[in-house]
């Protein structure tokens, strides 16, 4: 593929809901494009973007694919995302690295869920837009209904530069709103319609065309194609275009509109730049592949075989080849220019986010705020002999992914996932078995409870065994208090006259610390109390560092249970978006968790609720809310769980005890 000028090549995104046809839509601009002879299709995964094993089996989008074209001496980089909320991760990267987006709407079932995230960062991006209806051959296809849905949830900015000709089963072409000749007579009424739609559009952007108009003078074809480009530019106008993928029918058109109409790499407004500035947007990780870095480079030139400078690293990288793919294919380029998006293969010290530029210049490229992991399971390999290559595999997958995270818990000896919603999740546990080999069983993650006091106690542990050879005596008497929420653990020595020698004293802080870890009626580590040692005995011979570590943490247990405990659970502060009609349903379903409500806006309920109520959260939120609904937690405090939920965490683990489950 030769090299094109940033002034010749246009990054564009194809965003939309699951499901819209973007990845259909790809693949026919890339047969019209020349670079395919035949198209193929998601349900029988065999289209260019959606070659990962995955993706075949589920059909649908699971990563950005990147997939260059040649047209009219023009280079266009598509990104085809994903459209299910899940990898909306994946999505958000995209919209970084281009100037424009193409929003692709099901010409029957309409706008739907996600697209909605991603059209807002668009906005906020100040990207140039493009909307395609396509599924226009299926039954209960609507072209006026689909742009009058769009403009109301859109923006009355969005105007069909494009009409069809004959609907459903019968949808034959494109009639072209910009002509105003040779219109056939079966679209009249809807050229006119939307011919007049798009004058005004444009009328308010040109006064040329705004005079003409009020004259009713004919206005010149050229003028409304200039207008429609600076409307785009001024967010003012947002074209619509038809399309069919089964009857491959608009696609030339949309690859003609993006040329004319996107804007090139050339005018992105981090291009002006003298050096090198370039964004490392995306990183895969393949067994046998290696790593791969997608890379947007906004100003100066990468040449194979030199080095660069990692500014987020601080490190010099080593060149070798440069590439991009098409698809999986690898496709071998002279160098990487301005404006162009490529992969380096290879790199040594780069992750996803990094910037490459000279070492003095200032950064100031696009990032992303990737949402918050609210899904989450715990997870243990079916062999423990593949626990090594679990967390290799998902370190991986963490390295790829800035929406996945693992954590291991050494409280609850637990692995944990978290990730943007269940099939994320199943995914990533699905690619584990895949490619490492690795099957795991998975749970809900355990809820870290803790235990702690609200009496206070006294009483004594003592250890003694003196039968034959040395023994073993350690004799302490402690009192127990409460301390405030957060206080932790204290320990005081008030020995006295010497009733215990001071060298033995740090084991008897030792073995309360060591039962308070493990817990004493629930299993769960003990937090904000104080204990003093205030009196006790020792034997010359006999007493030693592990018989007071012992006599200490029995008597630690024994006047924990006098002195009132009770389980304190995690109370976190949740952020729940949705539109407004369901604010009620939000408030309502929180309450039923056990949550408080401490505010609610238009299209915001914050609440503080239990984190062992969130099990499930994400999915039940989509669903009630049609997947519109989307939230955020963070930590909050501590506070006592319910009777009945103490009761049960009590009597799981004096079972499991009494079983020799311990
Ligand atoms: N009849 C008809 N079916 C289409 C058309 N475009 C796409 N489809 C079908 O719609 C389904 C979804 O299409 P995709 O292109 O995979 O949709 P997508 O937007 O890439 O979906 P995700 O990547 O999962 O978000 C597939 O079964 C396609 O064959 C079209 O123009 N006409
Ligand atoms: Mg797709």
């Amino acid at each position: 593929m030769k090299q094109y000028p940033a002034s010749n090549i246009h990054n564009v995104a194809l965003i939309g809901s699951n499901s819209s046809g973007k990845t259909s839509l790809a693949e026919m601009l890339l047969h019209k494009a020349g670079v395919i002879s035949r198209m193929g299709k998601t349900e029988d995964g065999n289209t260019i973007s959606d070659f990962d094993p995955e993706e075949i089996k589920r059909k649908i989008s699971l990563h950005t694919s990147l997939l260059p074209l040649e047209w009219k001496d023009h280079k266009i980089n598509l990104l085809d995302t994903p459209g299910y909320v899940d990898f909306v991760g994946e999505a958000l990267s995209a919209l970084c690295v281009v100037e424009g987006v193409v929003a692709v709407i099901d010409g029957v079932s309409g706008i739907g869920v996600g697209l909605d995230t991603l059209w807002q960062q668009a906005v906020k991006q100040n990207l140039a837009k493009i909307v395609v209806i396509t599924k226009l051959d299926k039954n209960q296809a609507n072209f006026t209904a689909r742009v009058e849905e769009a403009r109301k949830k859109l923006g009355k900015q969005l105007v069909p530069i494009q009409i069809p000709i004959g609907k459903e089963a019968n949808f034959k072409g494109i009639f072209n709103l910009l002509k105003s000749d040779g219109v056939p007579e079966e679209i009249k009424d809807d050229y006119e319609k939307f011919r007049e739609m798009l004058i005004e559009a444009t009328a308010e952007v040109d006064d040329t065309i705004l005079n003409d108009y009020l004259e009713n003078k004919p206005v010149p074809e050229e003028e409304i194609i200039a207008a429609i480009k600076k409307g785009i530019e001024l967010g003012k106008i947002i074209p619509v275009l038809c399309a069919s993928v089964a009857k491959e029918i608009g696609g030339e058109e949309l690859l003609n509109e993006m040329v004319s109409f996107l804007p090139t790499a050339l005018e992105s407004p981090f291009s002006q730049n003298q050096g090198l500035r370039a964004l490392v947007f995306k990183t895969t990780i393949e067994p046998h592949v290696g790593e791969l870095s997608f890379v947007r480079v906004f100003s100066g030139e990468i040449k194979p075989a030199t080095n660069i400078y990692n500014i987020s690293k601080g490190k010099e990288e080593r060149i070798g080849q440069i590439i991009t793919l098409l698809g999986k294919n690898r496709i071998e380029l002279p160098a990487a220019s301005a404006g162009d998006i490529v992969v380096l293969p290879k790199l040594k010290n780069t992750a996803t986010g990094d910037i490459f530029c000279d070492k003095n210049h200032e950064v100031n490229l696009p990032k992303v705020n990737y949402p918050e992991p609210v899904a989450s399971l715990s997870v243990k390999p079916k062999s423990k002999a593949d626990q090594e290559k679990m967390a290799l595999g998902l370190g991986a997958f963490m390295h790829e992914d800035p929406t996945f995270k693992m954590h291991y818990d050494p409280e609850t000896k637990e692995t944990v996932i978290y990730g943007m919603g269940d099939i994320h999740l199943e995914v990533i546990l699905s690619k584990l078995k895949e490619r490492y080999g690795v099957e795991v069983e998975t749970g809900a993650p355990r809820i870290p409870y803790k235990e702690t006091i609200k009496g206070k106690a006294k009483g004594q542990g003592k250890y003694k065994k003196q039968t034959g050879g040395r023994g073993q005596y350690g004799d302490t008497w402690l009192e127990i208090e409460p301390l405030p929420r957060g206080g932790g653990f204290e320990f005081v020595d008030k020995i006295v006259g010497g009733a215990i020698p001071k060298n033995y004293i740090p084991a008897v802080e030792k073995g309360i610390r060591e039962a308070m870890q493990v817990g004493v009626i629930a299993g769960y580590p003990v937090v904000d109390v104080k204990v003093t040692l205030y009196d006790g005995s020792y034997h010359e011979v006999d007493s030693s560092d592990l018989a007071f570590k012992i006599a200490a943490s029995m008597g630690f247990k024994k006047v924990f249970q006098e002195a009132h405990p009770v389980i304190l659970e995690p109370v976190v502060e949740v952020t729940v978006f949705a539109p407004p009609e369901y604010i009620g349903n939000i408030t309502g379903d929180l309450n039923k968790r056990r949550g408080r409500i401490s505010s609610i806006e238009t299209d915001k309920v914050v609440a503080l609720v239990p984190l062992a109520e969130l099990s499930k959260y994400a999915t039940d939120l989509r669903s009630f809310t049609h997947g519109t609904g989307s939230y955020t937690y963070k930590f909050s405090h501590y506070e006592e769980a319910p009777m009945a939920v103490q009761q049960k965490l009590i009597e799981t683990y004096q079972k499991l005890k009494a079983e020799g489950g311990l």
